[in-house]
């Protein structure tokens, strides 16, 4: 990737603007970010954009809150240059997104109460190709920038395992999100930014210095109604699985659901779906809820 004088320029005044400028544009640029089929329908809004401190404490305690064998950016920027952790740059930045799904897909699921619309299931299919493309424009950018970067969800590196309590991965986005102080877990599980739980996020990982931004959520789950005390349950009507109840998220049952309710993959394709939906959640308790497309305690608390 070749950039102007000028461009250049402007990066290096400004690194922190030049970055979330560059993300924005390229979601609203790329074709990929469209559903060809659908008319070119966008699937994102314009996404929020944040930064963490690579060395932030919250990273080294994410491996009790998680599992020991969760990474820290230094640990992952290391596997991917085949280095110690050591051996990384004194200072390391951790360049967080949320892309907010857009209200036709997220509208499309309101009638829905078994399996999510065929809009909502192909933005988790495509819109992830895109979050790809997105994390590897990143990495091309800043590599040639002369800095190091990776993703460490398309890394060899990154591992999915499953335990009593469920499926979990070493690099756990939605974290990373709330070490970038975009936002707060739920009683759902899923993460509330300041657009909403409807989201996919993404982030890359690099030896650019960027300004930390502010965590300023009281608890990690701070933006959720029921923690908040007023009783929303909207969350759990809306899970056909039975999956959420007010002792939160039983990963297990919302992933058992999918396999037991989609049927084959054959089937799938008749249907006019092109994913296997088995292997993910329905999602549909991210959409006509509170916490859709805002934080819902933004009113309560302000
Ligand atoms: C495994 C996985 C699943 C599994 C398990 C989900 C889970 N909760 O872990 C299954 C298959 C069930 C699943 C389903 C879905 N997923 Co999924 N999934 C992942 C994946 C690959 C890894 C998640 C992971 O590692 N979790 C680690 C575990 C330990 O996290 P956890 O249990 O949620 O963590 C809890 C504790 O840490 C606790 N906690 C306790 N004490 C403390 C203290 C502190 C300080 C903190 C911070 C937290 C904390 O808070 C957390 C919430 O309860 C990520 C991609 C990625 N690499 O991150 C996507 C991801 C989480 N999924 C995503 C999505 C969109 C979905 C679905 C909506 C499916 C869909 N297509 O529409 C459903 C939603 C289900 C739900 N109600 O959450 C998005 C998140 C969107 C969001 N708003 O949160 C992600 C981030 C993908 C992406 N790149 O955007 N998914
Ligand atoms: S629907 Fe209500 S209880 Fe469920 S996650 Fe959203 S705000 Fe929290
Ligand atoms: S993804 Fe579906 S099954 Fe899983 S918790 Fe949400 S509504 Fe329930």
């Amino acid at each position: 990737m070749v950039l102007s004088p000028q461009a250049k320029a402007s990066f290096q005044a400004e690194p922190a603007h030049y970055i979330e400028q560059e993300i924005k544009s390229f979601t609203t640029a790329s074709p990929a970010c469209r559903l060809s089929f659908m008319n070119g329908l966008m699937m994102y809004d314009e996404p929020l954009v944040r930064f963490a401190d690579g060395d932030d404490p919250i990273f080294s305690e994410f491996k009790s809150i998680i599992a020991s064998n969760h990474l820290t950016p230094r640990e992952a920027l290391a596997e991917a240059c085949n280095k110690r952790p050591e051996e990384m740059p004194a200072r390391l930045s951790v360049i967080s997104w949320i892309l907010p799904i857009s209200e036709k897909i997220r509208r499309s699921n309101y009638v829905e109460s078994r399996l999510p619309s065929r809009l909502w299931s192909h933005t988790r299919w495509y819109g992830e190709i895109f979050n790809d493309n997105l994390r590897m424009r990143l990495v091309e950018f800043l590599t040639g920038m002369g800095y190091l970067a990776t993703a460490p969800v398309l890394q060899p590196f990154f591992k999915m395992r499953t335990d009593e309590n469920g499926p979990s991965s070493n690099w756990s986005e939605r974290h990373v999100a709330y070490a970038a102080g975009h936002g707060t877990f739920s009683l759902s599980d899923g993460f509330i930014s300041e657009r909403g739980i409807a989201q996919r996020c993404g982030n890359v990982v690099t030896s650019l210095e960027l300004p930390a931004s502010p965590r300023t959520a009281r608890s990690p789950y701070s933006n959720c109604l029921f923690y908040l005390g007023t009783n929303c349950r909207a969350c759990i009507e809306r899970c056909p699985a039975g999956a959420i109840t007010e002792k939160g998220h039983d990963k297990k049952k919302c992933q058992q659901y999918m396999r037991d309710n989609v049927g084959s993959l054959d089937a799938l394709k008749r249907d006019g779906y092109d994913n296997d939906r088995s292997l993910i959640g329905c999602g549909l308790c991210q959409t006509k809820v509170p916490c859709e497309y805002r934080n819902p305690a933004q009113k309560l608390t302000a």
